[in-house]
């Protein structure tokens, strides 16, 4: 078994003083950073006790809270291959967690888990860390590394990553001298990578106007501006709200998620006719594009809109290169794209993509790793929640077929070494605000596109989205894919009797993951009406 006294006395540094009840959600533990300690300690506990039963293989902790205010912070594990922790232990981080009270505790909560899940202490364990340039990502780096050596693991901290970094480290570390080898576990050789596979693709073209980015005052600004330099002359780019020294500017009224909720730029951004802007959020794992039109209407470029431009750049570069994959029953057949969203993707981008694109499409619910799973069933499995979360998938097939095929004119040559240049490009590991950003800039440039003619495509009809407090969220209980609830038993009725009065209405509720609500989608003809819509739903939440 494992140390008793020696976890017992590493305990007493961090014990739950307080009545706080823990729990694993979609994005990890996130709560107030003061009350985190506890909670980082049991974490390398069960960091440690996932790398023995993955028999050494190495876990990443991402300590970070997104796109929250500055104030709170957060963790996440990382699978060796850099998935999201697997749903079957995300109880058990919730019991450790929980079982920080005592010494007593926390010994029974461990020796359960090894006894459930088999696990073969003799096994080393490692750990990498990384964290977002919140103030308190320090100390609490310093409660995982506590628990994770009273129970004999090796740590490596990373220092400042952004969230997608992290995902590679990890995923590069496991597989190195495989055939699967995802490269150096290093900074430097993450932004080689997306530069040079960049570089690849663009090469030839005239470049673009130069970019907006608006780096939320996060992590995601310093590292942009490392990737700058390795992307040189192929990418010309303004980079806004860099702070990350001066407190309260991380996130605030900037950012993927704000310009997403209150559809219009940032502070600190002067966006004129004719620019081009995006915005990453705090940990740099989501991305959203904009620009404003002659008379200032503001337009944004979420989640679905990269979607299906990449599903759209990916056909045709797999059509003119004549793409076959080899299929385990010996046939060659085309290459399989799909296209995976949530109930929060816009109607129109969800026609677009079954009538104009006829493309196939996977609804799950909210959260990375349902749609990660979901889309590693194409060949090519294109991954966005509207939020801007998401990225592209390719199967081993896929990846041989590339590889693997000689174009029969230069023109089916070059498709396929853009193709190639994609797997790199894109990070196969996690959704990537830095990665997504040059797989959008790739595809313009290849496409020599402006973003009005991206924007085109297909005409977002209005949405909007509110917050309702309610006494418990757990009495409302999602199913369909988010799209429905099964409980209050009768609600769904009355939502579905308020959409039928709309045009175009659609209108669901959904507990949120990461807050303390019940969120309400609503989307219409119109903008009146969408907003009317929204308003009587939560009428009939609160
Ligand atoms: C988390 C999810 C994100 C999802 C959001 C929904 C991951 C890594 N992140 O941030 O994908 O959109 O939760 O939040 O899975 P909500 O449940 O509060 O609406
Ligand atoms: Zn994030």
């Amino acid at each position: 078994s494992f140390d008793k006294a020696k976890l017992a006395n590493a305990l007493s540094s961090h014990t739950l003083k307080s009545a706080t009840r823990f729990q694993y959600g979609t994005a990890g533990f996130r709560m107030e950073a003061s009350l985190l300690d506890p909670v980082m300690f049991a974490v390398g506990l069960l960091a440690v006790l996932r790398s023995k039963y993955h028999k050494g293989k190495t876990i990443g902790v991402m300590v970070t809270a997104s796109h929250n205010p500055e104030k709170d912070n957060g963790v996440k594990l990382v699978e060796p291959l850099g998935e999201m922790l697997v749903q079957s232990w995300e109880g058990y981080a919730t019991e450790l967690a929980n079982a920080t009270s005592s010494a007593d505790a926390i010994t029974s909560a461990l020796e359960s888990i090894i006894a459930k899940e088999k696990i073969d202490l003799s096994q080393p364990a490692r750990v990498v860390v990384a964290r977002d340039t919140r103030p308190s990502g320090k100390a609490l780096v310093a409660s995982l590394v506590d628990g994770v050596q009273c129970l004999g693991g090796e740590i490596k901290d990373f220092g400042l990553f952004t969230t997608p970094q992290l995902h590679y480290v990890v995923r590069c570390i496991n597989t190195a001298g495989t055939e699967d080898a995802y490269g150096e576990p290093t900074e430097e050789a993450y932004y080689e990578k997306l530069a040079a596979a960049f570089k690849k693709i663009t090469a030839g073209y005239p470049r673009l106007s130069p970019l907006l980015i608006d780096g939320a005052n996060g992590i995601g600004a310093p590292a942009m501006e490392k990737l700058g330099k390795y992307l040189g002359d192929s990418f010309a780019y303004q980079l806004v709200n860099n702070d990350v020294v001066s407190s309260g500017k991380l996130n605030h009224e900037s950012g993927a998620d704000f310009v997403k909720i209150k559809q219009t730029k940032p502070l600190g951004m002067d966006l004129k006719y004719g620019q081009r802007a995006c915005s990453l959020d705090g940990d740099a794992d989501r991305i959203v594009f904009y620009f404003t039109e002659e008379d200032g209407t503001f337009r944004l470029l979420d989640g679905d809109k990269i979607a299906t431009l990449a599903a759209d750049f990916i056909m045709d570069l797999a059509k003119q290169a004549n793409i076959l994959v080899q299929r385990e029953d010996g046939s060659k057949t085309p290459l399989h794209i799909g296209l995976v969203q949530t109930a929060y993707a816009n109607g129109s981008s969800t026609a677009y993509v079954k009538d104009t694109l006829q493309v196939p499409v996977v609804f799950t619910p909210t959260g990375v790793k349902h749609l990660h799973h979901a889309a590693e069933e194409f060949d090519v499995g294109v991954y966005f929640e509207a939020n801007g979360h998401g990225t592209v998938l390719f199967s081993p097939a896929a990846i041989k077929a590339f590889k693997t095929s000689v174009g029969a004119t230069p023109a089916a040559e070059k498709a396929i070494d853009a193709l190639r240049a994609l797997t790199e490009l894109i990070n196969q590991a996690v959704g990537d605000a830095l990665s997504d950003m040059l797989l959008v800039e790739a595809t313009l440039t290849y496409q020599q596109k402006s973003f009005a003619k991206w924007n085109s495509d297909y005409t977002d009809l209005p949405s909007r989205q509110e917050k309702v407090k309610v006494a418990n969220r757990a009495n409302f209980v999602p199913i369909k894919a988010d799209t429905e609830l099964s409980h209050p038993i009768g609600l769904q009725e009355k939502i579905n009797e308020q959409v039928a009065k709309f045009s175009k209405g659609r209108c669901f509720v959904r507990p949120s993951g990461t807050e303390d609500i019940v969120r309400v989608y609503a989307e219409a003809a119109t903008r009146e009406e969408t907003d009317r819509l929204c308003y009587l739903v939560c009428g009939l939440v609160f």
